[in-house]
């Protein structure tokens, strides 16, 4: 009942789904199970970028055009950082207020910290609800440029990262690898003093570690906007949709590859999970391992053995022993 109405694109019931994905309800996994075969690889396009530094303003804006092109659009603003969920963090940092009475387009915040990587689980997990209601873009953002950041747009065709000008610490950060995820790079706030100065930087930093660009043919391009006023979000438009097309037709490896490490790290996740659930049993529950974690805290243990015993005891023995 509930999958037919997501399947026809029913707003509550795919809200309803995404809640409990969020709520980490271990059943919801019967109905992905059968959603998944509804999933029609809609485009996944990622902003991530630090704090306020324009990201709902900007992703507000691209809604906007898809919809001026007719395509459905599908919004997951994913906050680890913040203990509400559902309509606390819309209110306070979504900016697309315009677009909620437009049935074309579905917004929806994912706020937990989950178990185990819970957050990539669930994001990906909410994906397939939207991707399954029928969604031709899904639009994720999340905030911050840390590792649970590339881990969660490494679900996204597209990754887009927001910096603003005079941000030392996310020149450092993309440095130290967010370079690496980035298919376009946008220094928003252009109102701002140093804005092509930032971009000076980006670019230079694109320059010298450009060989896995070379090698997949798309070189990222480093735009600057100004969310607020609308200006330069057609270019941040315009290289999203070239993006795409270079993924379909030039980098298809590169979509092939990047759908392949997408399947495959949901999969490492929910087998890992299933296992670490299943072993997390055998043992006593989460309790056994405290205890096991005071006796290292007194040396009476230390975790290299405590983790081959644990896993002795979950799996070692074999039935008829
Ligand atoms: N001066 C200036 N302000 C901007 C621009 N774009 C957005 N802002 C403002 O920056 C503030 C933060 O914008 P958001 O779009 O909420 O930023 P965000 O990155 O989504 O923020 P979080 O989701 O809280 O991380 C708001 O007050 C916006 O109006 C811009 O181009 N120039
Ligand atoms: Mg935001």
């Amino acid at each position: 009942m509930t999958i037919e109405q997501v399947l026809e694109g029913n707003v509550r019931a795919a809200a309803k789904l995404i809640r409990r994905i969020d709520d980490n309800d271990p059943d919801v996994i019967d109905e992905l199970s059968t959603l998944y075969a509804h999933t029609r690889n809609a485009y996944v396009i990622g902003f991530t970028g630090s704090p306020g530094v324009g990201k709902s303003t900007l992703v507000d804006r691209i809604i906007a055009r898809f919809r001026a092109l007719g395509n459905t659009v599908g919004v997951l603003a994913i906050d680890p950082t913040s203990p509400f969920s559902g309509g606390a963090i819309l209110g306070d940092r979504i900016r697309m207020q315009k677009h909620f009475m437009d049935d074309g387009v579905f917004i929806r915040s994912l706020a937990t910290r989950g178990k185990f990587g819970g957050l990539t689980r669930s994001t990906a997990d909410a994906i397939v609800v939207l991707d399954a209601m029928g969604k031709d873009v899904i639009i994720v953002e999340t905030v911050g440029v840390g590792q649970d950041e590339i881990d969660i747009v490494h679900s996204a065709h597209t990754t887009v990262l927001v910096t603003i000008p005079g941000m030392g610490d996310d020149i450092q950060a993309i440095k130290a690898g967010l370079m690496e995820i980035g298919d376009l790079f946008v220094v928003n706030k252009a109102d701002r003093e140093g804005s092509a100065k930032t971009a000076r930087e980006i670019k230079s930093m694109l320059s010298i570690s450009g060989d896995r660009y070379n090698s997949s043919g798309w070189e990222p391009p480093v735009i600057l906007s100004e969310a607020v006023r609308d200006t330069g979000v057609d270019d941040v438009f315009q290289a999203i949709i070239s993006h795409r097309n270079f993924l379909s037709g030039h980098g298809k490896d590169g979509l092939l590859k990047r759908q392949r490490s997408r399947i495959r790290s949901q999969l490492f996740d929910l087998f890992k999970e299933t296992i670490i659930d299943e072993a997390l049993s055998r043992v006593g529950g989460i309790d056994s391992l405290e205890m096991i974690v005071d006796d290292i805290i007194d040396r009476r243990a230390n975790p290299y053995s405590a983790s081959i015993h644990l896993k002795k005891k979950a799996f070692g023995l074999q039935r008829n022993e």
